[in-house]
């Protein structure tokens, strides 16, 4: 297979993968899904300026019109953005919009999938799918979890929403033999909150150390990813109960509407956003600005190892 047939990484990002430089993969469904205009192009440019600044080139991952993008432009942004609703694109809907030459917006899932056909060890977002509450009912489990495990991709998020089950997602990653690392951390963080009340699998101190650790593991062949959760810095950190208080508003409503399926995740954090108006908003934005700068780190020192 001639990956050219379908993807174009961008000239500055194919560049630092041939001098073995540091790249971090992006996904786009937060751009297109996740914010809010004129937020979220500008927390895209800041991402990729602060991935800049940490000596790593940022990578954008998208379809557009069929071709996979690694490297998204403003452009691309913009003529995606023109063109009206962009799909919500998880694994499993990669191969049609390609082959029907449509538009998608990479969740952590696709973008993984992405990352890795381009050789990209490192991806950062601001927080994972995983295993929906109520799960014993829905049988809502995100296609993120088994990707991660999957591929070879080292995820920096900011942990998962209370939205879902926290303790059950840990327990999916644990089975299938995902390391979950805490960056400056004992609890796996919960997104909008430093703390989930649950332990990672193991603390570490610095990119060097999760670095080494990455290296260890690829070379002895334990294919899949690593999840590192990164807290949102301290003065940005929101208080837990107005946010818990969101979070079982938006769930009662979706269960009343019987929202499922793909739609599940965007409905519930819409209805999150809308009842914490800026301030969830304002936490968004930083913590994944936050994860942007970590995972260029964790890049460039892995690169160093090579
Ligand atoms: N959770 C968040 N913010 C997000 C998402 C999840 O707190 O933006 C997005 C990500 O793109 C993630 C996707 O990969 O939703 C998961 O969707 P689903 O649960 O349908 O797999
Ligand atoms: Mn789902």
């Amino acid at each position: 297979m001639n990956l050219q047939e379908y993807m174009d990484i961008a000239p500055e990002v194919r560049q630092a993968l041939y001098e073995g430089k540091p790249v971090v993969a992006l996904e786009s469904t937060i751009i297109f899904h996740g914010m809010p205009y004129p937020q979220n192009l500008e927390c895209a440019a800041r991402c990729e300026e602060l991935i800049r600044a940490g000596g790593a080139v940022p990578a954008t991952t998208a379809v557009v019109e069929g071709r996979i993008k690694v490297g998204l432009t403003h452009e691309d942004i913009d003529r995606m953005t023109e063109r009206g609703h962009v799909l919500k694109m998880s694994r499993r809907d990669i191969a049609r919009v390609v082959s029907g030459k449509e538009d998608g917006a990479t969740t952590v899932a696709s973008a993984v999938i992405i990352a890795e056909l381009a050789g990209i060890p490192v991806f950062a977002t601001g927080g994972i799918g995983g295993v929906h509450r109520g799960v014993q009912e829905s049988f809502d489990i995100s296609a993120d979890l088994p990707q991660i495990a999957q591929s070879n991709v080292c995820v920096v998020c900011a942990g998962a929403k209370s939205i879902l089950d926290i303790g059950f997602t840990l327990e999916y990653l644990e089975t299938w033999g995902v390391p979950v690392l805490g960056y400056r951390t004992d609890e796996f963080p919960a997104f909008y909150t430093r703390k989930s009340g649950y332990a990672v699998d193991c603390r570490m101190e610095s990119a060097e150390e999760i670095a080494q650790m990455l290296r260890a593991k690829w070379d002895l062949g334990l294919r899949g990813g690593v999840l590192v959760g990164c807290p949102v810095p301290e003065r940005y950190a929101m208080d837990e109960a107005p946010i818990n208080a969101a979070i079982e508003k938006a769930l009662a409503e979706a269960k009343a509407q019987r929202i499922h399926g793909k739609e599940s995740t965007p409905f519930i954090l819409s209805k999150v956003l809308e009842a914490t108006g800026g301030a969830s908003l304002e936490t968004n934005i930083q913590l994944v600005q936050n994860n942007c700068r970590t995972a260029a780190e964790i890049a460039a020192a892995y690169c160093a190892l090579l």
